[in-house]
């Protein structure tokens, strides 16, 4: 094999972004379509249930976008996306984490909940997904839409006194980059970093293609929409000059408050009742109370901001704090006391996160399985 094998679908929120970085570093790949028995088959040789998965040209596999970017970034450093300065850098891993796993939630409500997103979805799906699946398209399509309903919106806390709540943080989030994109192009500078990529994959596979979210796009923050054509188009010619971040820039501020105020706060919960070994949690959102399940891989992921954090020098941490005091709103104070804790001892063993293991039989981890497992009928 010459070249990157990407295990995945089109219509896939993190398939998209790893192939927009992909493309970014002019890391040649291809896109091999999934169905049930592939996604079975990659789950059984990484340990890890989920999309996209990456086959490396020397039969090793990776999977989890944010790991192999860190991968790409160790192993393939030519090209960096990861800022040079230690505060900004920390800065572009924050928001790249809140792009990630905050949005996750209104876009499988848009594309679940609206008639006509759901339509065009399943569809692709009954064609794409389910193709090996011995029934009529129809049925195929009534599956994957229950199947994702269930999943996505009923366990996630989606009904209909949550969904305004939810609509506000895809128009919140909608504004703020609108704002951090009128004067530069990447979200954090001349040159894009993690941070971009985060937002791409919700932004790209689901809110600017999905008719309900993509029409609110076209008319409220049409930066973004040039944002997301810009990204998919990068090439590394396209920004190998251009200056790494030096500052913060002041349009981010917003999306800092964001992440601050909402995400922040739901990772401290997550992460305590996981360590108090619920299942369950609820946490308010904008006066809105949210019933989920625990999310393992979310307590590696506060884990993993907060190691980034207390590596820094103290002129690093003491500039970060700064910036989450004066940027982060209501939830500033809170944000730098979440980092600056030690992490809890059930935490601690979800030191890596799931599927990050670089060799064919990825590392197995008895909690993040059983919580991918849980989640995913197409693996038996
Ligand atoms: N943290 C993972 C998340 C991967 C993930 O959740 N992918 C979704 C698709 S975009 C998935 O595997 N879904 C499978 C399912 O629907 O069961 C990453 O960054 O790659």
């Amino acid at each position: 094999m010459t070249q990157l094998r990407v295990h995945g679908l089109d219509v896939s929120y993190f398939t998209g972004k790893l192939e927009a970085y992909l493309r970014a570093k002019g890391l040649a790949y291809e896109l091999v379509e999934m169905d049930t028995r592939s996604f079975r088959r990659c789950a059984r040789i990484t340990g890890v249930a989920q999309m996209p998965q990456l086959e490396l040209t020397d039969d090793r596999w990776l999977t989890d976008s944010t790991q192999i970017i860190a991968h790409f970034e160790r192993e393939a450093p030519g090209i960096a996306i990861y800022p040079d300065d230690p505060a900004l850098r920390f800065i572009a891993d924050l928001l790249e984490d809140f792009g990630d796993e905050w949005l996750w939630r209104p876009a499988m409500y848009y594309r679940w909940s609206f008639e006509p997103d759901a339509t065009l979805v399943s569809d692709r799906l009954a064609r794409s997904m389910l193709r090996d699946v011995p029934l009529p398209v129809l049925l195929r399509r009534w599956l994957i839409r229950s199947r994702q309903r269930r999943c996505f919106l009923h366990s996630d806390g989606v009904t209909r006194a949550s969904a305004v709540a939810i609509e506000a943080v895809y128009v919140d989030v909608l504004d703020a980059m609108q704002t951090a994109l009128s004067s530069q192009p990447f979200l954090m500078g001349e040159r894009p970093t993690q941070a971009d990529f985060g937002f791409f994959g919700s932004m790209f596979r689901h809110f600017a293609s999905d008719p309900t979210p993509a029409a609110l796009m076209q008319k409220r923050a049409p930066k973004v929409l040039e944002w997301v054509h810009r990204l998919w188009n990068l090439t590394p010619d396209q920004f190998v000059d251009r200056p790494m971040p030096t500052a913060l820039t002041s349009g981010l501020d917003r999306l800092l408050c964001l992440a601050c105020e909402d995400y922040l706060p739901y990772l401290d919960v997550n992460e305590q009742a996981f360590e108090a070994g619920a299942l369950q949690l609820s946490w308010h959102s904008r006066n809105i109370k949210f019933s989920t399940a625990v999310n393992p891989y979310r307590v590696c992921c506060l884990q993993h901001l907060r190691s980034q954090f207390q590596s820094m020098d103290d002129a690093g941490c003491a500039e970060v704090e700064a910036w989450l005091l004066s940027f982060g709103g209501a939830g500033g104070r809170m944000a730098v006391n979440l980092l600056r804790q030690a992490v809890g001892p059930k935490a601690l063993a979800l030191a890596v996160p799931p599927g990050t293991a670089t060799s064919s039989r990825a590392r197995t981890e008895v909690v993040l399985n059983s919580h991918w497992r849980r989640n995913h009928p197409f693996h038996h």
